[in-house]
């Protein structure tokens, strides 16, 4: 693939009811405010389309019985973020989602398992997002997106319009791992997830993390998704998320990872959720998240 001509596709879905707290949905704004086309432009990247996902006026279903908070709502979307994410995709455009909360990303991997027969997944996250409506402590669908995915919960992947097959979890990773729910612990051992801590970043260093992802990933797969959750970055960085957890990624391992990511020319889509304007500063984090987009699609100081 040739960086000449790159066609990207934003694609905003400002949808926070999924998350601990309100906030999220004003998050697409605030990445397009902080400039987001700008830094795409000065790649010399073309915005093939910017969409927005309709995520309002959705009647929540009332004879539904789960433990999952707004799960129709989340349906709803999810199935108009499969379509948009499957259309950049047969368009021939990267898609780049930007959240709203993490629940978005059952809508995103719907719509790239239907165009990606082996999809590699590299999760950034503080958080597993593997719980169920049935473990989960707190209810929030913002963490179950993985588990929905794989197949694993009671929300129909499959009976999302479009969707392709499960998410193989031997063909996920996560980075940046440090707050887990005991059922979470019990289900990255039982499926094999590999999976980055804080604690192996430490011990590796975010290079040799990102060089063994890497050769997970990106064996036997089509396609490669990133899937960023702001809250992967310690709360020094990215104040402006819903759920900040200490002792995350700094910002220098931040932008070397997705350098590194960008400099395999391999990666196919990305999504950038949980920026929360509500508990940020001078849009500091909104403004960090434009830069590491601008790390993923290729930017480089020299
Ligand atoms: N695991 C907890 C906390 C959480 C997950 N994702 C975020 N927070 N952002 C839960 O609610 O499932
Ligand atoms: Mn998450
Ligand atoms: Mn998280």
């Amino acid at each position: 693939k040739s960086e000449e001509g790159r066609q990207v596709a934003i694609i905003k879905v400002p949808f926070g009811l999924a998350g601990a707290r309100g906030g999220a949905e004003l998050g697409p704004d605030e990445l397009i405010t902080a400039g987001l086309r700008r830094e795409i432009a000065r790649l010399g990247l073309t915005v093939q389309r910017e969409v927005r996902v309709d995520c309002t006026n959705m009647p929540a279903s009332s004879t539904e019985k789960s433990r999952g908070k707004y799960l129709s709502e989340v349906r709803q979307v999810s199935e108009r973020v499969c379509r948009e994410v499957s259309n950049a995709v047969t368009g021939g455009a990267f898609p780049l989602v930007l959240g709203g909360d993490h629940s978005i990303a059952i809508g995103t991997l719907a719509g790239l398992s239907a165009n990606y027969s082996k999809l590699g997944v590299i999760w950034f996250d503080a958080h597993a997002d593997l719980n169920t409506e049935e473990h989960s402590l707190s209810g929030n669908v913002h963490g179950m997106g993985l588990a929905v995915a794989m197949g694993h919960s009671s929300f129909n992947f499959s009976q999302i319009p479009g969707a392709g097959s499960f998410i193989d979890p031997s063909k996920v990773v996560y980075i940046g791992l440090r707050d887990l729910d005991d059922y979470e612990k019990l289900q990255i051992r039982t499926l094999g997830i590999k999976s980055y801590t804080m604690h192996d970043i430490d011990r590796l260093g975010i290079e040799q993390v990102i060089k063994q992802a890497l050769s997970i990933v990106g064996e036997g797969t089509d396609g490669i998704h990133i899937s960023f959750d702001m809250d992967c970055l310690d709360p020094r960085e990215a104040p402006g998320v819903g759920t900040p957890v200490p002792g995350g990624l700094n910002y220098r391992e931040a932008h070397f990872a997705l350098e590194l990511l960008a400099s395999t020319n391999r990666i196919t889509s990305m999504e950038l959720v949980e920026v929360n304007p509500l508990f940020d500063q001078n849009r500091h984090t909104a403004r960090l998240g434009v830069e590491l987009i601008a790390s993923l699609l290729g930017k480089r100081i020299l």
